[in-house]
C-alpha cells in the first residue's frame, strides 16, 4: 500500500497531506477490523447496544461509539485534518491543533455502517468523505463550511469488515478509477486485490428492503413491480435480489459484478420530517463517488447525487445507485 501510494505522490495524483489522512484511516480501519474480530471473545462486553442515542434518534451500539472515537483520535491527532463529522456526533469537531496554512480538510465519516449486522457476525463498514477546508483560522470554521455538495470531494471509500477486510477508494479524478485492497492480516499491510472497478451498464439483480413496500413512493412501486414479472412482464428478464442490510457490503457487490441497490423515500420516513434513510454527506456522497468513478450513476430519483446542495450536516435522502443503464431507466420515471 505505501509503494502504492507513493507512486500516486510521484504522478501527483495524491498529495502529502491526502495521504496522511488516508493513512490515519487505514489505522483507523485495522483497529476497528481486530475489535470486531475479538468482540465475542473474553469479557470485552462491547457488543450490543450502547443505551444512548445519535442526534437522529437512533440507538448506538457500544462498537459505533468506540468505532467512533478510534476514527476521531487519529484523525484530530494530523494537523492537515480541519475538522471532523460523523454520523455519531451531535455536532462537528474543529481541530484547534491544525496546520490551516497549507492544504487542510475535513473528514466525514460513517464510522461502522450497517451496525444491527455486528452482533450476527454479517458484513459492516467504515465509510468516509474527505472534502477541503477554505478557511486559515480555525475560529471561522463552522458547519457551514462542512456543506459542499458530493462532486466537490477530493476523497471517499469505505473500509469493509467482511471475511476479509477491503479498502476501496477513489479520488476526485475519475482518471484514478476505484481500487480495492486486501488487509494481510500477517503483516498489517493493504496489498492491492482489485484495480479500476468497471460496473456492468445493465444488470439482473437489484437490492431493496422490500418490506417498506407499501411506504414507497408510486414510482418504485412501479419499477419494483415490473422487476418481481421478470420474463413476463415489460422488462422480459428474470430478475435476482440481494439485501445485506449495510450499504458497504450491498454497494460492494454492485461495484464488484453490477446492480442497483436503492433506498428509496418513503411515507414512514417522511411522517417523521427525514429525506430518505440514508445520510447524504457519510453514506450518499461517498458512495455515489465511487460508483461515478467505476461507470455507475448515483441518483436520489430526479437528480444526481453528486450534485445536490446539502443544507444540513446530518440531512438524508433517498438513494437510487448502480449500473447506469439502470440507474436510467429509473430516472424516466420520476421524469
Ligand atoms: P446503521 O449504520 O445505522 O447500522 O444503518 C445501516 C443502513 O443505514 C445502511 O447501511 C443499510 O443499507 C440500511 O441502513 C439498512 O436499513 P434497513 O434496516 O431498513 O434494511
Amino acid at each position: 500500500m505505501q509503494n502504492y501510494l507513493n507512486n500516486l505522490k510521484n504522478q501527483q495524483l495524491i498529495s502529502d497531506n491526502l495521504t496522511l489522512i488516508l493513512n490515519a484511516i487505514i489505522k483507523s480501519g485495522v483497529e476497528i477490523s481486530t475489535l470486531l474480530e475479538n468482540a465475542g471473545i473474553g469479557n470485552q462486553n462491547i457488543l450490543g447496544s450502547a443505551e444512548t442515542e445519535n442526534v437522529q434518534g437512533e440507538t448506538q451500539k457500544k462498537l459505533d461509539v468506540i468505532s467512533n472515537e478510534i476514527m476521531q483520535k487519529n484523525l484530530l491527532n494530523l494537523p492537515c485534518v480541519a475538522g471532523i463529522a460523523s454520523e455519531e456526533l451531535d455536532e462537528p469537531i474543529i481541530n484547534n491543533n491544525a496546520n490551516l496554512n497549507g492544504d487542510s480538510f475535513f473528514v466525514l465519516f460513517d464510522p461502522l455502517d450497517g451496525s444491527s449486522n455486528i452482533d450476527i457476525n454479517a458484513p459492516v463498514g467504515t465509510i468516509f468523505s474527505v472534502l477541503k477546508n477554505y478557511k486559515n483560522n480555525a475560529k471561522e470554521i463552522s458547519e457551514q463550511d462542512f456543506l459542499q455538495a458530493g462532486n466537490q470531494q477530493v476523497m471517499a471509500g469505505y473500509l469493509m469488515y467482511s471475511s476479509s477486510t477491503q479498502l476501496v477508494f477513489t479520488l476526485q479524478n475519475p482518471n484514478f478509477g476505484v481500487n480495492a485492497f486486501t488487509l494481510n492480516k500477517k503483516t498489517g499491510e493493504f496489498l492491492i486485490n482489485k484495480a479500476n472497478f468497471q460496473i456492468p451498464q445493465d444488470t439482473k439483480e437489484f437490492a431493496i428492503n422490500a418490506s417498506n413496500q407499501r411506504f414507497w413512493q408510486p414510482q418504485i412501486q412501479e419499477y419494483f413491480a415490473e422487476l418481481l414479472q421478470g420474463t413476463q412482464g415489460k422488462r422480459q428478464k428474470d430478475f435476482n435480489m440481494r439485501w445485506l442490510a449495510a450499504m458497504v457490503a450491498d454497494v460492494h457487490r454492485v461495484l464488484s459484478r453490477g446492480g442497483v441497490f436503492l433506498y428509496p423515500q418513503d411515507s414512514k420516513m417522511q411522517k417523521k420530517g427525514l429525506g430518505g434513510k440514508l445520510r447524504l454527506m457519510y453514506e450518499a456522497n461517498p458512495m455515489a463517488l465511487l460508483i461515478k468513478n467505476a461507470g455507475g450513476r448515483a441518483i436520489n430519483g430526479k437528480e444526481n447525487i453528486l450534485d445536490v446542495t446539502p443544507e444540513k450536516l446530518h440531512q438524508r435522502i433517498p438513494v437510487i445507485l448502480g449500473s447506469k443503464n439502470e440507474i436510467d431507466y429509473i430516472q424516466e420515471k420520476f421524469a
